[in-house]
């Protein structure tokens, strides 16, 4: 693989890298390993990933983002936790210096095809069985992104044929021609409005993985997944109805349901060991980037019957007494839980049970109201914890007023709380699920700490 950046000049073009985590790492790493001049500046004043810095780069402003570093750099990278509008990056972007994530500078280099994956939810488990699928066909691919591998990482693979890149809205939102092979928006529903302000902000982001892609698979019972511009694009969809023509979709007979192309079956669903209609969806979406991408129906097929899913999403954690414990610490945001109260309800409620939900944390600007129908329907308790939950209980009291809502504050008092509502004699809780609609990081390092605490939780109960 060639790198199209290297350039006898590159020592006087100073790289200034802004955020040293993961991203910040393998960009300022990458550009002083092809000669450039690299500096590196984060807010916090000791960065952990310090230690980890090429040798040779030697401008270091921790501790508050250096402005003067900034208005002297020939091209700014920006970590995606960090947010275009600090003043700082808007003033060097008002003198034209470009501001570009480590995204693009992956795109430069890169010479194979794109598979380009976003959406406010389930964009890890898809990322993760389109990999496999082209593993399972035989072809070298790298898969990374916002998935936890930084895309940059992935060009240390000479023989790479393939990229799967899990992309978020925030690494979108400085990258300019993508040029996928295949790229799609899964879903949409609210998510990070803290960060762009509000739905049109988040969209319009999510819509840059379209730019100059040479096809895109769509969700067509969401039309906020379709490609604004670039409208005669090759497309495929997937979707909980019967498809047409060669998209996907579902067809139900005799009560049995099946993944179907056209009008062709191609498997049942009770084939599949992820469960729920979420990942039926997944699934879809899953074949329809792997047709597009070039790989074989059948190959792709034998993945999926074999893929059981990723850790801290909807994930069947014990039984203890009559009640199920499920860890949905990955539901960040109001779809995702929805999603899951919805999968479980279905499961749970023909049993004459509910479900005792366990929500809260840090919750990124999202309205809490539109959980209240599924919860009616399908809950009877919400423990409430982390640093929004009086803005829960707030969003939720008018429109769910006969479900308990119990502040809990923390995790732990929450797990302590379920045990005299289970042994209530009129409880009809069969089912405790934590889907928290929130990030974590108000009381966690990350969802996974907060998915691992609960299942801790959860086995000492049952030890
Ligand atoms: N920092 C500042 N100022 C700020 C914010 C952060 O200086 O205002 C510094 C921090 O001190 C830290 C560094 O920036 O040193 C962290 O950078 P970062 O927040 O961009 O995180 P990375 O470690 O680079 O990880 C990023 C993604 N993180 C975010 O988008 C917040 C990771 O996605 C991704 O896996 C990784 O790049 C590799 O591509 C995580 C995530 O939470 C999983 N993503 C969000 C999500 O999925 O909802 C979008
Ligand atoms: P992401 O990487 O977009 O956060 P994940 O695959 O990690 O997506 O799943 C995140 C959360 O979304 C989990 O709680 C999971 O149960 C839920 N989820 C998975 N698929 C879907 C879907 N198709 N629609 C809504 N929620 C989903």
């Amino acid at each position: 693989m060639t790198d199209v950046n290297l350039a006898p000049n590159n020592a006087q073009n100073l790289q200034v890298v802004i955020g040293l985590g993961q991203s910040g790492l393998s960009a300022a790493n990458y550009l002083a390993n092809r000669g450039y001049q690299v500096a590196v500046t984060d807010q916090s004043a000791a960065p952990s990933l310090a230690s980890q810095l090429a040798s040779s780069i030697v401008t270091r402003k921790f501790g508050g983002i250096d402005q003067a570093l900034l208005l002297t750099a020939s091209r700014i990278i920006i970590s995606p936790g960090i947010s275009l509008e600090y003043p700082a990056i808007q003033a060097a972007k008002a003198k034209n210096i470009p501001v570009v994530s480590d995204i693009q500078l992956f795109c430069d280099a890169n010479q194979v095809p794109i598979v380009a994956i976003t959406g406010s939810n389930a964009k890890s488990t898809v990322t993760t069985l389109v990999g496999q699928m082209a593993k399972d066909a035989g072809i070298n691919v790298g898969v990374g992104g916002n998935i936890g591998i930084p895309a940059l990482n992935l060009l240390e693979n000479e023989d790479m044929e393939l990229a799967v890149l899990e992309l978020s809205s925030f690494q979108l939102e400085t990258v300019t021609d993508l040029n996928a092979q295949v790229a799609t928006v899964l879903n949409m529903s609210p998510d990070h409005l803290d960060r762009h302000h509000d739905m049109l902000g988040y969209h319009q982001a999510k819509q840059r993985i379209f730019q100059g892609a040479k096809s895109a698979v769509i969700n067509r019972n969401d039309p906020m997944t379709k490609p604004l511009l670039a409208k005669d694009l090759p497309c495929l969809s997937f979707g909980i109805d019967a498809p047409t023509g060669d998209d996907f979709g579902l067809i139900v007979e005799n009560g049995q349901t099946f993944l179907a192309k056209g009008h062709k079956k191609l498997l049942s669903a009770d084939e599949l060991i992820i469960k729920g209609r979420h990942n039926l969806l997944n699934a879809q979406a899953a074949l329809a980037l792997g047709t597009l991408a070039g790989l074989p129906l059948e190959s792709m097929m034998t993945s999926l019957r074999n893929f059981s899913g990723l850790e801290h999403r909807c994930q069947f954690i014990a039984r203890h007494q009559w009640v199920d414990y499920f860890n949905d610490s990955k539901g960040t945001n109001i779809g995702s839980t929805m999603a899951a109260i919805e999968g479980l309800g279905a499961v749970y409620a023909p049993k004459d049970g509910k479900l005792l939900l366990i929500l809260g944390g840090q919750g990124k600007g999202q309205n809490f109201s539109e959980l209240a129908p599924l919860i009616n329907q399908y809950v009877s308790h919400v423990l409430l914890i982390g640093e929004d939950a009086k803005k829960i209980a707030a969003d939720l009291t008018s429109l769910a007023p006969e479900i308990s809502l119990q502040s809990c504050q923390t995790l732990e008092n929450a797990m302590q709380a379920i045990e005299p509502i289970v042994q209530s004699s009129l409880s009809q809780v069969q089912a405790v699920l934590l889907s928290p609609a929130c990030a974590s990081l108000d009381q966690f390092n990350s969802f996974a700490e907060r998915g691992d605490c609960f299942v801790q939780f959860v086995q000492n109960m049952t030890a």
